[in-house]
């Protein structure tokens, strides 16, 4: 196995496809679609385009539906749901589709759909992910991070070196095999860093800060946390998990 880590969609190359791709949004979508998936939700499907999502989810019956919007942080008006993993709780989301836009974190996932396998990863599933890999041991694999409007973001990084370091703990691979770029290496010196203060290094993020100004707090506190799921949310056709 190969591993390879992007810092943003934008710096994911689209020429060639991996044999697994899988987006990192900690803060705070991929956390959130862990949650709602581990909740008992139908499926989360995911667009940048928030009047396509209104649109879409029209279709299906309002019983059945959530709609679930993010933009600079916020909930998006007419919306059911913001971007709080804690709001997808199992008596608000099971056996719901949950149709969802966020700034940066479902881009990450439409920039991968073409991989053969498309997973979505956050601190909190970490090691189901890891497990999954091991398993199914795809030869290339791809950690994009979500970033934020195109720049890097901490908190991504350090979830894909997390990845890396379960990969290194339950494998006979050195670093130097399992790293396919430099990125790969340097998210792992960073998760090894910062492993026993995730919460701390939250607060240093741009992204954790823009939170905290939102009253977030509980949010980052609950996407700090490692391994609490067993969830590996998997993509079933384009755009859906
Ligand atoms: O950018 C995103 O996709 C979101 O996860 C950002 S937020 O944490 O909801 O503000």
């Amino acid at each position: 196995m190969k591993l390879f880590v992007y810092h943003t969609p934008e710096l994911t190359p689209t020429d060639r496809v991996p044999d697994c791709a899988i987006a990192v949004d900690v803060l705070r979508a991929t956390s959130t679609i862990a949650t709602v998936l581990n909740a008992g939700a139908e499926a989360v499907q995911v667009f940048s385009d928030m009047d396509q999502l209104m649109q879409l989810s029209e279709d299906w019956p309002p019983e059945k539906r959530l709609r679930a919007g993010e933009r600079g942080g916020a909930k998006v008006e007419g919306c059911d749901l913001g971007n709080s993993p804690l709001d997808c709780t199992p008596e608000r989301v099971k056996d719901c589709r949950l149709f969802i836009s966020t700034t940066n974190g479902t881009r990450a996932l439409q920039r991968i759909e073409a991989a053969p396998s498309v997973l979505a990863a956050a601190l909190i599933n970490r090691q189901a992910v890891v497990n999954y890999l091991l398993e199914t041991n795809p030869e290339t694999v791809w950690i994009v991070g979500s970033g934020w409007e195109g720049s890097y973001s901490l908190e991504d990084t350090v979830c894909a070196g997390a990845i890396a370091d379960g990969l290194l703990a339950s494998s006979s691979l050195s670093p130097k095999e399992l790293a396919g770029n430099d990125e790969a290496i340097a998210a792992l010196a960073l998760y090894r860093h910062w492993q026993d203060d995730l919460l701390g290094l939250m607060h240093h993020a741009s992204h954790g800060q823009r939170l905290l100004r939102l009253n977030c707090h509980e949010d980052l506190k609950y996407c700090a946390k490692t391994d609490i799921l067993e969830v590996v949310p998997r993509q079933k056709e384009p755009g859906v998990l």
